[in-house]
């Protein structure tokens, strides 16, 4: 361990420094919190100085860090490789002076509990230190792993997660430190039920940001869950505030951020995931601040879909969106590094690299892009062919995970891949399907629709949605059981508005109807008008409920009343785009 006096050391005497230094040499037995004999060494250089004095103490008993304070602030210097990686307590206790006046007592304060919680230190100590030099009471705390540790009663909100000794003189302290840790990280191991998984898994806390007047966060809320649920996370608690205004820094407020960290130890979370984009500034602050993970709702979409790519098109389109997602995070950090490196017109050796690294990433893209183009013409040409071959198309098109690729299993006899989660299609596949009156047309298949989809997603996946544009039918599939359906139908409307897809004429089914016996009445009444409203088709992909009348309306529509054309074609005969590929 370095001998260096850590924090606001100017203008101390070189004898002073030296008796700082000397603390480094001090040994507490394992089983004490502190010995009387460090603490009264500890008040008396305090008192000398005028200014608080830390020590960080490992559970060993060694003296880490030496730390010097102002009069009333003392901060802790950066902990690195400290076990940080899961969210355990760091084996570190901070011992610290508090200057008071004669008589009178000063507990912990804000700022000890906030160094407390985000650092996850074992406890933490304020040795009261009177102006004559005396030793006053020792106050400490250690956060709670539970509300079961103590069966105190826990009435106040700071006592649920917070434990506080009673003060005493730091001769009367008899707490076997060993101890207290040993059933503080047992209770912390029981809570998180952690053991019984021998994880490899993410484990994260939401976070969700509740605007006023917003009616429908609790579907938003869902809808994030579902969201970790297919990235693969698993998702151990919750947290919502009610906020007006966003903290710049933060997004949540700081005492509110408290409460997260011990969350996030009592349920071993090593990941924050918060509910709307964060700046990069705010993810620094964030990751600074925690030392946990931190990821926004558009980093979690881009990990599904970066999970879930399959064609070397997909593959391309994520990669373009993650890098487009990391280009302004890394300009951030380089922000960093030109503070470091002053102002004085030279760039600093890292921002060379960084300026190297954005270059790369940009011609990454370039490169990316150039790649996407010429599979978009191969496409442009297969359309074509199609076009020749006079085959109507029909595109399904609706909010993820409302039942589009079950209904094109269905309808063309096929068997891709459909199921309980979000965004379980990127590729578009087209498939001929042939109505009960025997004409042909072809299905395509595309990525479901989200609402606040991200900027980089929509530039990114135009290239598929392409596909859109040339069909003469849009078939919008809405999930008539789900609870947010309104804002669902509305989100795909809006995305429709943006991309000028309206002129295309449209077809609207509401599927999962099997399932509308088991919706609250008031559901059921929303489906019904909303069925009349948009002259929806009642369907069940599943159970095959209504295909055919849903199969007469897309005839009539891309056909006319009459029949006119129906070429040979053999039904569930793939017509690409991995088909096309592959031969
Ligand atoms: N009960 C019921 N479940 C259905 C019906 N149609 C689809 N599902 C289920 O809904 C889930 C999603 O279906 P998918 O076909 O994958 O939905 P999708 O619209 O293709 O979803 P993405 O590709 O993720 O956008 C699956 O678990 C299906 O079994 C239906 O009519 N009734
Ligand atoms: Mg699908």
């Amino acid at each position: 361990m370095s001998r260096e006096i850590f924090g606001n050391i100017a203008g101390l005497k070189p004898s002073i420094l030296r008796s700082l230094e000397k603390l480094y040499r001090r040994k507490v037995p394992p089983q004490s919190i502190i010995t009387p004999e460090l603490a009264q060494e500890l008040a008396y250089l305090s008192y000398q100085i005028n200014r608080q004095v830390g020590l960080l103490i490992n559970r060993k008993g060694d003296i880490d860090f030496v730390v010097v304070g102002s009069y009333n602030r003392i901060e802790i210097p950066e902990l690195h490789g400290y076990r940080d990686h899961q969210a355990r307590l760091k084996g570190l206790r901070f011992i610290h002076t508090h200057l008071v006046k004669k008589n009178q007592s000063s507990g912990l304060d804000q700022d000890d509990l906030i160094d407390l919680a985000f650092l996850r230190l074992d406890l933490i100590g304020a040795q009261e230190v009177y102006e004559d030099g005396r030793v006053g009471r020792i106050h400490i705390a250690h956060i709670l792993p539970s509300q079961e540790f103590y069966s105190a009663s826990l009435d106040d909100e700071v006592k649920r997660l917070f434990y506080f000794f009673k003060p005493v003189y730091p001769w009367d302290l008899r707490e076997n430190f060993q101890e207290l840790i040993r059933n503080l990280e047992e209770e912390f191991e029981r809570v998180s039920g952690a053991q019984a998984l021998h994880e490899k898994e993410d484990r994260a806390i939401l976070i969700f940001v509740r605007e006023p007047g917003d009616i429908d966060w609790e579907n938003k809320l869902a809808e994030l869950k579902e969201l970790a649920r297919t990235a693969g996370v698993k998702v151990v608690g919750e947290v919502v505030q009610r906020r007006a205004q966003i903290d710049p820094r933060y997004v949540i407020g700081k005492g509110k951020l408290l409460e997260v960290l011990i969350e996030c130890l009592r349920k071993r979370a090593n990941l924050l995931i918060f509910d709307r984009e964060l700046t990069p500034s705010q993810v620094r602050a964030l990751n600074e601040a925690t030392d946990l993970r931190v990821i926004d709702r558009t980093q979690l979409i881009l990990d599904i879909f970066a999970q879930r790519a399959k064609s070397r098109e997909g593959k391309i389109q994520v990669e373009i969106a993650q890098l487009r997602y990391a280009l302004p995070r890394l300009r951030a950090k380089d922000d960093a590094f030109s503070r470091l490196t002053g102002g004085i017109g030279g760039r600093g050796p890292g921002e060379t690299k960084l300026e190297v690294d954005r270059h790369r990433i940009r011609d990454r893209i370039a490169k990316l892009k150039q790649e996407l183009e010429s599979i978009s013409e191969e496409r442009a040409l297969r359309r074509k062919r199609r076009k020749k071959l006079n085959f109507k198309v029909v595109a399904l098109i609706g909010y993820t995970n409302a039942g589009k690729t079950t209904l094109l299993n269905r309808l063309s006899h096929s068997n891709y891949l459909a199921e309980d989660k979000l965004f379980a299609t990127l590729d578009p596949v087209t498939k001929a399907v042939r109505t009960p009156s025997g004409k042909v047309f072809l299905l395509t298949d595309t990525v479901g629709f989200i609402r606040d989809l991200p900027e980089e997603l929509k530039k990114a996946f135009k290239a598929t949605l392409e596909e859109l544009y040339s069909a003469d039918l849009l078939l919008h599939i809405v999930d008539a059981s789900s609870p947010d359906l309104e804002n669902q139908v509305k989100s795909v409307e809006a995305i429709l508005d943006e991309m000028e897809l309206r002129h295309i004429p449209r077809i609207v089914a509401f599927n999962k109807i099997d399932l509308i016996e088991d919706l609250d009445p008031f559901q059921q009444a929303t489906v019904k008008s909303l069925l009349e409203e948009l002259d929806g088709v009642p369907i069940s992909a599943l159970t095959g409920f209504n295909l055919e009348l849903l199969l007469k309306r897309i005839e009539e529509n891309l056909f006319g009343p009459e029949a006119f054309f129906s070429p040979s074609f053999e039904v569930g005969q793939a017509i690409a785009p991995q088909d096309y590929r592959a031969s």
